[in-house]
């Protein structure tokens, strides 16, 4: 099961909106095929594998991280291919929630006399494919906040000069860290102050970049900014409120940009859970933000962050330079949001940090706390 989360790995940042499954197929002790699921979200990991296999696939068993589908899309299901092919067990690392599937895939395997057992390594294969779980269970994409900061957490100075705070070896992480999203999201002040092209320049991996995401109510943002002048080789999409001027929308869309429209919070802001619900039902998964301060306090404040990337150099920059997270209107520290550490790396001579998000930004202990 690690050799099949191995290679479901690979599928990670291209395969929405389907999962990221992996597939071994072992036979007499020998791993006969391997499969995963392919861009798009087709072929299926199972079909791959079982291919590899030929008919070698003959009494083995098959290690699968998410239960073979029972639905028929472009091919018939894995479940049933699983059968023909012959396979004896099936070791499934965790159920299905689409509904399409649900149980019936492991429930027609058995039904077809496969042995079949669920659960091993479940919690690793939930945490891989965290972002398809919650947009099937929950309508909303996984959503990690990468930052990059000095010590004391300054992302820009006090004259907004910024490049480079953390070194080349975590900005090379921080670029495969792209690769392995569905999209990355930035705030329109991000566009205007740094003009990122928010594409993966990595050897090798220039063809994993994902989708770009500019979140601007007004659409402030130049029209020449790189994100715009380049929509038609990489998508951009642009998140903005109704009353956004008509000129400069269709001077977007005449780019390439789609333009995604959504209702004003109550500070006038774009209503970013209304965002994320409209970014799941366009299919996607997996959101790396990357930015302004503004738009991670925003996102930390709606409880919409899951996970956080954190970059730090071995810098001070001073209370006068810009903070990582904006303010979000924390008043006691029982209402703060909850982090757990899962990684800590040295990268170069800066450190990475990443954090599951335990617990979100919770004003309703205001009340209980002080009576
Ligand atoms: C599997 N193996 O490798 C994947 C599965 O649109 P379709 O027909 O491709 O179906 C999408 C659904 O199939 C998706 O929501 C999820 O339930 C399942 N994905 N299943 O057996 C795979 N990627
Ligand atoms: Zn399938």
């Amino acid at each position: 099961m690690t050799a099949a989360l191995g290679v479901a790995r690979r599928g990670l940042g291209r395969v929405w909106p389907n999962p990221a499954v992996g597939c071994v197929i072992v036979r007499d002790s020998r791993a006969v095929g391997r499969g995963w699921t392919r861009e798009g979200g087709r072929p299926h990991a199972e079909t791959e594998a079982l291919r590899r296999a030929g008919d070698l696939a003959a009494g083995s068993t098959a290690y699968v991280t998410l239960e073979p589908c029972a639905h028929h899309g472009e091919t018939p299901p894995c479940c049933k291919a699983l059968v023909e092919a012959g396979v004896e067990r099936a070791v499934v690392a965790c159920i299905d929630p689409d509904p399409r599937v649900d149980g019936a895939g492991v429930k027609a395997l058995r039904a077809a006399g496969v042995d079949v057992d669920v659960g091993v390594c479940a919690d690793a294969a939930r945490e891989l494919n965290a972002g398809f779980l919650l947009r099937v269970t929950e309508g909303r994409p996984l959503v990690t906040l990468k930052l990059a900061s000095s010590l004391d957490g300054r992302i820009a100075t006090r004259t907004g000069h910024s490049r480079w705070i953390t070194g080349e070896a975590a900005r090379a992480q921080a670029h495969a860290l792209r690769a392995l999203h569905d999209a990355i999201l930035v705030g329109g002040g991000t566009v205007i102050t740094d003009n990122p092209r928010l594409t993966c320049r990595l050897p090798g991996l220039e063809e994993r970049s994902p989708v770009r995401i500019v979140v601007d109510g007004h659409l402030s943002f130049p029209l020449t900014a790189h994100v715009v002048a380049s929509a038609l080789t990489t998508p951009t999409w642009v998140i903005t409120l109704p009353s956004a001027d008509a000129g400069r929308r269709k001077a977007l869309a005449d780019s390439g940009v789609e333009i995604i429209e959504v209702a004003a919070d109550s500070a006038g802001r774009p209503n970013l859970q209304q965002a994320m619900k409209s970014l799941s039902s366009l299919g996607l998964t997996r959101i790396l933000v990357e930015g302004g301060s503004r738009i991670a306090g925003a996102l930390i404040r709606d409880g919409l962050v899951d996970r956080v990337v954190w970059f730090r150099a071995p810098t001070l920059l001073g209370g006068d330079g810009t903070p990582a997270v904006a303010g979000f209107g924390v008043e006691t520290v029982a209402e703060a949001p909850m982090l757990r550490q899962v990684e800590s790396a040295r990268i170069g001579s800066d450190v990475m940090e990443s954090y599951i998000v335990e617990r979100p930004f919770d004003t309703d202990s205001r009340d209980t706390d002080e009576g």
